[in-house]
């Protein structure tokens, strides 16, 4: 026997061994799914390398002194972070290099961005985003996170401000990002929903959960009740209802940190129309639509009132909408007090 052999067999992989990347599981998804062949893989990973990029510079933004706000406001008239325009710029750059985006569009910028036009037959996108959704929370070291959205750009509809105008049920992929103890990418392709975390020893986001599903019912909610007073009717009587049954309250301030939340342990989100924001806070394209296509692949339900989210025709990039989103059974319940 050859001395210089090693003295134990190499550990074999074993199926415990999570090798499956976020590129590979696409490509899987795309191989299984040939109408989507070869077409979301480079800009997801556009999205992926962002992530680390802004998943980095949030660990150490205190040592870097990129914490606090700016001077400036966004478009929505919202005090910007130092990292809000760094997330910002960082997508901006990644997905600009990929070939397949022909339009971006962010919270951050008035107007959508054209960069580049599809010839004849040729297959590109629009990607929309919110680059750092709940950064108020960053300076308190709360759960931050990106929002992404992906639909098909079609040149016939004209300008970038009409082809982005298109309703939730058009989206071909979705998911978010987010920054809390750990790094978790949650995306969905309309195939059901999985979920990735950043093993930063080799910068690698690897999946650890596919087929998401919701919870049926969990008795959860999650509003921001100082405003509870000028919530419509509806939505007070169905939190009376709640706490006098028994119903816990958890709320991050962060939708993305909410969400995900009830997306594993189940339960409801809320945020109604509100005498600030009558026609709610968050925003249609680049909030609401990606999570409510997350949270029906999972199971789940999303309306905005009576209406369900993804079925609403935008009439503008930075429209806002109410949201009751999460277990079936919990979004019944509040839908059934309106
Ligand atoms: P409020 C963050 O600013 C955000 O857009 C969502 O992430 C979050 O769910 C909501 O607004 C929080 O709003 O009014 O409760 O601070």
């Amino acid at each position: 026997m050859d001395p210089s052999a090693p003295t134990t067999p190499a550990r074999r992989l074993t199926a415990g061994d999570n090798l499956t990347t976020i590129q590979s599981h696409v490509l899987a998804v795309e191989a299984s799914h040939p109408s989507q062949a070869g077409s979301l893989s480079w800009i997801l990973s556009a999205l992926s390398l962002s992530a680390k990029v802004i998943a980095s510079k949030i660990r150490r933004a205190r040592l870097n002194d990129v914490l606090g706000s700016l001077d400036s406001e966004n478009v929505q008239g919202e005090r910007q972070e130092k990292l809000d325009v760094i997330a910002n710029e960082t997508l901006l750059r990644c997905l600009g290099e990929r070939a397949g985006v022909a339009i971006v569009a962010s919270e951050e910028n008035e107007e959508p961005i054209l960069l580049r036009t599809n010839t004849e037959g040729e297959r590109k996108f629009i990607v929309l985003f919110d680059p750092l959704d709940g950064s108020a929370n960053l300076d308190g070291c709360g759960g931050v996170g990106t929002i992404f959205s992906i639909l098909r750009h079609d040149r016939r509809a004209g300008s970038p401000e009409k082809a982005v105008l298109q309703p939730g049920v058009q989206q071909v992929a979705a998911g978010y990002v987010l920054y809390g103890p750990s790094t978790v990418f949650v995306l969905t392709m309309g195939h059901g929903v999985d979920m990735f975390v950043l093993d930063p020893a080799i910068g690698a986001f690897l999946k650890v959960e596919a087929g998401l599903k919701i919870p049926r019912a969990s008795k959860s909610y999650s509003c921001n009740e100082g405003n509870r007073l000028t919530f419509p009717d509806g939505y007070q009587k169905y939190l009376d209802w709640a706490q006098h049954n028994g119903y816990s309250s958890r709320y991050a301030g962060a939708m993305v940190a909410d969400v995900h939340r009830i997306l594993l342990k189940g339960g409801v989100f809320l945020y109604p129309p509100t005498k600030k924001a009558p026609a709610g806070k968050l925003r249609l394209m680049y909030e609401a639509n990606p999570m409510a296509m997350i949270i029906e692949q999972a199971g789940g339900k999303a309306f905005a009132g009576k209406d369900r989210i993804l079925e609403i025709a935008p009439e503008d990039l930075h429209q806002r909408t109410s949201v009751v989103l999460g277990s079936p059974a919990e979004v019944d319940q509040v839908l059934a007090h309106l």
